[in-house]
């Protein structure tokens, strides 16, 4: 049968609508890449007075939007007129939106009509809503208008001869709060209201919080529904150790956990792989959150976060929570390096607002969005050098930091644009390099004495910008040949040269004489020096 010319034009039309869904179905919903976000409440905010918090954030509105955030996470917008006391801790607290009862928007934090103006102002200050929501569990003590499932037919967690049979997830604290999420009643009655927040609340995205108390997949549901391109954070704070012994989480890294949820539920998620590193890593071991992951499928995963309103201090009543607080000496540095590395950094209210940080972030802030620095940007780490130091791809420009670090020479090229808390904080721009290549470098006719190794120094930040104490070290081959493989810019010449140095004092070394050796990365894969 012939085919008329129309069938296979509308063949073409759909082969090309279908790449073209393809191309648009996000691999994670990120916001694409290029967000920074406030974290638009503190633990104590619910308690602010005389004014109510919404209308601290509509006051603030315009200043948020200058500063260059370009995304705020508010806090639940249910009303949770809860409260607890711990006598043993002395602490008391409820009411900031963690222990909602109804989908109510008169909350502690302000009235409807108060939050519908500060996201109205937000909004015009070109700063989006991300909410805050808490499907896991809602307080059952309190009389609900908008929310009401009564005890029975499987909605609650304890409902269940096994309550597993009604619980996709962990318990919160005791499970008597926790919802059964999968229930094809309390399901859907979350997309009506996932949906309310988009329509009548101008909800551009959502931080789903306990996700551990949930599945993925269903976070995945809720957000095609709410729609498929927004942006979604996972709140999965649970560490390794945590998971059952036989659960494959128990056995792998914070990352590998932090991967896994956002590849089921297609969300980002707060990289506490990093929190976990700031916390308990050195400097030095900050390249191991999930931002800076050598793969860009997992950098652009990630939201960073130095404290937030559960790990960190805050403004008033018992100074917050705390749970698992950054020193402050350190905050500056790690500001400095969500700041300007990959993933979607968040900064947190008080640090902004409340305690001083804000013309150091300010300053940042302009230095990764005029860089072009995005979620799965290229870092480059140089662990020859102590603390961290580390380039940052930007689309424009490159971003060299250098934190509690002994980097004393830069190549050339490289502008000094910061310097703060006494040189523990040093950022230097360069054009942005090219691609990288692996080279293989060789040191002939080379007789090290012992105690000495030998090295290849040059002229890039990988081969230690001519500086013998941060020369790459080589490995011993045959026939006195040392060789090693580094990572060079493509494109251009560099010059190198072997060097005996001694392992106890850099400075007793022997250089290889002239001329300088010379290589262009990605035309040659090798080049070899000799003494
Ligand atoms: O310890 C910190 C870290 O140290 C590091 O060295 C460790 C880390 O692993 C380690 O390497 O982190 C551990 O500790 C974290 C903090 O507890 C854990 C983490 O998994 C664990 O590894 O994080 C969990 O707790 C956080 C607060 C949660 C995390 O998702 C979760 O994983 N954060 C979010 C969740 C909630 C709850 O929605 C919010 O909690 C957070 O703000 C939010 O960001 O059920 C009825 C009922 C009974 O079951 C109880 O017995 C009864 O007492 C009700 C009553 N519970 C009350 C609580 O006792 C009271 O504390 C409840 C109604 O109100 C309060 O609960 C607060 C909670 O304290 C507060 O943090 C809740 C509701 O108001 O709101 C907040
Ligand atoms: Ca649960």
């Amino acid at each position: 049968m012939k085919r008329s010319l129309l069938y296979y034009a509308a063949a073409a039309a759909a082969c090309l609508l279908a790449s073209l869904a393809n191309a648009a179905a996000p691999t994670v919903r990120n916001g694409g890449g290029e967000d920074i976000i406030l974290q638009g409440f503190h633990w104590n905010s619910s308690r602010n007075s005389p004014q109510k918090w919404y209308e601290v954030l509509t006051r603030m509105a315009p200043a948020i939007g200058q500063d260059g955030f370009s995304k705020i996470w508010l806090p639940p917008p249910w009303t949770d007129q809860s409260s607890w006391s711990d006598p043993a801790k002395g602490t008391s607290g409820g009411g900031e939106g963690y222990f909602w009862h109804d989908f109510d928007k008169n909350s502690q934090y302000g009235t409807d009509a108060q939050l519908k103006q500060a996201v109205a102002a937000l909004t015009s200050a070109g700063v989006q809503a991300v909410y805050d929501v808490v499907p896991n569990h809602k307080n059952d003590k309190l009389p609900a208008t908008l929310v009401r499932w009564p005890r029975g037919y499987k909605l609650w967690r304890d409902d269940c001869t096994a309550p597993a049979q009604c619980d996709e997830g962990d318990p919160f604290m005791n499970g008597l709060a926790d919802l059964n999420t999968a229930s094809p009643e309390v399901s859907p009655r979350f997309m009506q209201e996932f949906r309310n927040l988009r329509d009548n609340y101008a909800a551009k995205g959502l931080r789903f919080d306990f996700v551990r108390g949930y599945t993925p997949e269903r976070v995945d549901l809720w957000m095609k529904d709410f729609n498929d391109q927004a942006f979604c954070v996972g709140e999965l704070w649970k560490s390794p150790g945590e998971y059952p012994a036989t659960d494959w989480r128990n056995q792998a890294s914070w990352q590998d956990a932090l991967k896994d949820w956002a590849d089921r539920s297609h969300c980002a998620v707060f990289d506490f792989a990093l929190k976990e590193r700031l916390q308990n890593g050195g400097v030095a071991d900050w390249r191991h959150g999930l931002n800076g992951n050598p793969e860009a499928a997992w950098r652009q995963t990630a939201v960073t976060f130095v404290d937030n309103h559960d790990t960190g201090y805050s403004p008033g009543q018992y100074g917050g929570q705390h749970h698992w607080a950054l020193p402050d000496p350190l905050r500056n540095l790690a500001y400095t390096y969500i700041l300007l590395s990959p993933g979607t950094p968040t900064v947190y209210w008080p640090d902004m607002y409340d305690w001083g940080r804000g013309d150091l972030i300010r300053k940042l802030i302009k230095l990764r969005k005029d860089a072009g620095i995005k979620a799965d940007s290229p870092i480059r780490f140089q662990a020859q050098y102590s603390g961290l130091v580390a380039a940052t791809e930007g689309s424009r420009q490159q971003v060299l930091l250098a934190l509690d670090s002994d980097l004393s020479k830069v190549p050339e090229g490289f502008t000094p644009v910061l310097d703060a808390d006494g040189q523990r904080i040093r950022v230097w721009l360069a054009a942005p390099a090219t691609p990288g290549a692996a080279t293989t470098l060789h040191c002939d006719n080379v007789r090290p004495g012992p105690g000495q190794a030998v090295f290849a120094v040059g002229a890039p930040l990988a081969l230690g910008a001519w500086d013998p104490a941060h020369a790459i070290a080589l490995q011993p081959g045959t026939q006195n040949r040392w060789s090693g493989t580094v990572s060079l810019a493509t494109q251009q010449s560099i010059e190198w040269k072997c060097l005996i140095r001694s392992l106890s004092n850099v400075n007793e070394v022997y250089w290889q004489g002239d001329p300088n050796n010379r290589v262009v990365p990605g035309a040659t894969a090798e080049s070899v020096g000799s003494f």
